[in-house]
């Protein structure tokens, strides 16, 4: 059997290590899989970005890297969330063309999509409308990984397509209070709150509603994409509509998982951001209708428990 390379970019991060947890149990021998990070290049920078391509010679390639962050984050920093992300892509994207990958799969979110839309949202209403302001810039970066993925293909025939997770958490997350998404950033302040027995505090109402997805869950289906998933037209991987769960029981969950007993503030001067987001897995369950996520809750007490264990070096 033909071997293959799969050369997996932003692969440091929290979805890259999930891919790489995932793979543990599902190895195949004719796959070869390179794991990049920053440190390997700029993906800005093409001629950098052109040696990797050089050098490891992909026939496949899961785009993962990207500037990231949370929704206060994303509010502060529109215009860099664009710019950054729309430079990598770009780069990462005419280099597959250029150097004749066979399949490039990208990440989209559920949070770029069209903030007055109708529920549950599905694949084909992307560009149906804008996306909500605080973070429309991400947001756009994102959706042109959609366009160049059609007309790429349109022009020359490249197999591009990308994925939309909704929100992810897990190990090796961004734990940092200000520019981390929800989830890390609850684990991090419960933490806190317990060692040095202080409220923990949850932004906002705790009213908006969220589909949580385990890193490790969404690294076992990138890895059924890539293998797998024939279409150009992105597919929404997210857990099922009626998992989805409101912030303020999130913070439940979480400080239940460290035994935290102590008071739950809510700080409303903070922003909600978008009230929901719910996305529809329709599209993935018709390819893999017995799909088994892991629960919010265990996932959160794995992600609890490696945060502790790794309270020195996370990402904080
Ligand atoms: P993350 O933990 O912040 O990791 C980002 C990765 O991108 C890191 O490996 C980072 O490398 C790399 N990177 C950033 N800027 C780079 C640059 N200029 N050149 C080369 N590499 C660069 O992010 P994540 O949460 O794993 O997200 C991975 C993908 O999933 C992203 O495309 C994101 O949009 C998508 N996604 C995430 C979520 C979520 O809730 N987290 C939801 C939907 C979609 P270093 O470690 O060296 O900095
Ligand atoms: O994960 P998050 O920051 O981003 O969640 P989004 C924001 C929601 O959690 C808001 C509440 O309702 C916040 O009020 N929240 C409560 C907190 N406590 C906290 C906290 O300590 N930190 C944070 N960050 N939020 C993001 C997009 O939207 O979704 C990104 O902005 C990305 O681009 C991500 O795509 C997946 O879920 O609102």
């Amino acid at each position: 059997m033909a071997e293959i390379v799969i050369m997996v970019t932003g692969s440091s991060g929290m979805v890259g290590h999930g891919i790489q947890l995932a793979l543990e149990e599902d190895k195949k021998p004719n796959e070869k899989w390179i794991f990049l990070s920053s440190k390997d290049a700029d993906l800005r920078d093409r001629e950098a970005t052109k040696l990797l391509f050089e050098k490891y010679k992909p026939t496949h390639v899961v785009h993962l890297a990207a500037k990231v962050g949370g929704l206060f984050n994303n509010m502060e920093y529109n215009c860099d969330f664009y710019t950054v992300n729309n430079q990598m892509n770009s780069v990462v994207l005419d280099l597959c063309k250029e150097c004749k990958v066979q399949k490039a799969v990208s990440s989209l979110s559920t949070c770029i999509f069209p903030d007055k839309i109708t529920y549950p949202i599905d694949e084909t209403m992307l560009h149906n409308g804008p996306p909500h302001f605080s973070n429309y810039g991400y947001s756009y970066a994102k959706r042109m990984i959609d366009v160049n993925n059609y007309v790429y293909n349109d022009q020359y025939g490249c197999q591009f397509t990308s994925i939309i997770p909704c929100n992810v958490f897990g190990p090796h997350d961004n734990f940092n209070l200000t520019e981390g998404h929800m989830m890390a950033a609850l684990i991090h302040k419960a933490y806190l709150a317990e060692r040095d027995d202080q409220p923990f505090v949850i932004w906002g109402t705790g009213k908006p509603l969220r589909q949580f997805i385990y890193s490790v869950d969404l690294g076992r289906l990138i890895i059924w994409v890539l293998r797998e998933y024939p279409e150009i037209e992105p597919i929404i991987l997210a857990v099922d509509e009626e998992d989805e769960i409101s912030i303020r029981d999130v913070g439940e969950l979480v400080i239940k998982a460290f035994g935290y007993k102590g008071e739950i503030v809510h700080d409303i001067s903070k922003s909600d951001g978008q009230f929901k987001k719910t996305a529809s897995n329709a599209k993935l369950r018709k390819y893999l209708p017995d799909f088994k996520f892991t629960s919010t809750k265990q996932a959160i007490e794995e992600t609890v428990d490696w945060f502790r264990k790794n309270y020195e070096t996370a990402r904080k």
